[in-house]
């Protein structure tokens, strides 16, 4: 295996975090690193507009939290008291020889460095297909992984004219690794790229499959119960996923969807309750987003809630870098609520 090269700098870091490109110097408690592609489909422009959602992301920094001093009401305190303090924003990672293959392997190597070293990796994509490389990588951490999906579109598609790593293809790739245990899949409404053999496909394998119906009406108590507490995490949430009132930047808009008053508080309980190794948000479409950058400010809190509750007082991340270092990582006044 080749050394990572460098990434690509992003002209505003999220969150202002210390941006570090050079694989070599990568130490994390938190690493974000930006993926902007994936397999494309014939037909579907290079780059797509979800390309330029990693920079989009960052640069709605100010409105996902204001600063490391001021009062966050869903984190229970300061953003800074809750984050670890080796948070680190690594870049975009850059197409460098034009050939899929090669960008995919210099993805996973860098997932599998992180990993290695037991920082929580944030990914932004880029369209669906930008996971499909960090399932690949999943298996550096180390122990079987559960997935938990959010998504309006189940995306379990074998293939789409003949591409296997697509944005139709996650939860399919997914079920093949063998270091996945499991997936709950959430958001489900309207219609996408799967037909009634993906649907049982994906039933055959075990997928518990929650339609945003079915959460609207029965909460997500239900949906906690179906993923197994002994198990570290790996979250991916498409922004078409959550009501598009509420992330309307996407490229396949669908009424009905997740609340983020019921997914903040959602992350936050996980986050508490087991290790989340890994979170990506992907398919926010720029071009769609109001001026005011909803979608990325939605997303991001998303996100924020999810990394602050796995450091904060009670977060589960917090707790086995404690026990693997057998002392306090650092004093935390940071406490969420959960559901
Ligand atoms: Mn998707």
């Amino acid at each position: 295996m080749n050394a990572p090269l460098p990434t690509a700098a992003p002209t505003r870091p999220f969150l202002d975090w210390p941006v570090v490109t050079d694989p070599a110097h990568w130490s994390a408690d938190i690493a974000l690193i930006g993926i902007q592609h994936s397999e494309p489909y014939a037909g579907d422009p290079r780059p797509n507009d979800q390309a330029r959602a990693p920079d989009a992301l960052r640069l709605a920094s100010s409105n996902i939290s204001f600063g490391p001093k001021q009062w966050d009401f869903e984190l229970g305190g300061p953003r800074g008291a809750c984050l670890p303090e080796r948070c680190l924003d690594l870049g975009n990672v850059a197409w460098v020889t034009g050939e899929y293959a090669d960008y995919a392997s210099q993805i996973s190597d860098r997932l599998r460095h992180l990993w290695r070293q037991a920082a929580q990796i944030v990914v932004v994509g880029g369209d669906h297909g930008v996971t499909i490389p960090a399932l690949d990588a999943l298996d550096a951490v180390g122990e079987s992984v559960y997935i938990v999906h959010i998504d309006a579109h189940l995306d379990w598609r074998e293939e789409v004219g003949g591409v296997t790593r697509g944005y139709s293809s996650p939860l399919r790739w997914a079920s093949r690794k063998s270091w996945v245990k499991g997936m709950t899949q959430i958001g489900m409404r309207s219609t996408g790229s799967a037909r009634e053999g993906e649907v049982n496909a994906a039933r055959e394998y075990g997928s518990k499959v929650f339609t945003a119906e079915a959460v609207r009406s029965h909460g997500l108590a239900p949906v906690l119960a179906t993923i197994p507490t002994n198990l570290p995490l790996y979250v991916t949430i498409d922004a078409d996923g959550m009501d598009p009132t509420e992330m309307p930047g996407v490229m396949a808009p669908a009424p009905g969807g997740l609340r983020y008053e019921q997914v903040a508080p959602f992350l936050r309980a996980l986050a508490e309750r087991q290790r989340i190794v890994g979170i990506d948000l992907v398919e926010i479409a720029p071009q769609f987003d109001f001026a005011n950058g909803l979608t990325c400010v939605t997303g991001g809190r998303l996100l924020l809630n999810a990394i602050a509750a796995s450091w904060g007082t009670n977060g589960a991340c917090r707790a086995t870098k404690e026990a693997r270092e057998s002392g306090p990582a650092r004093l935390s006044a940071c406490r969420t609520t959960t559901v």
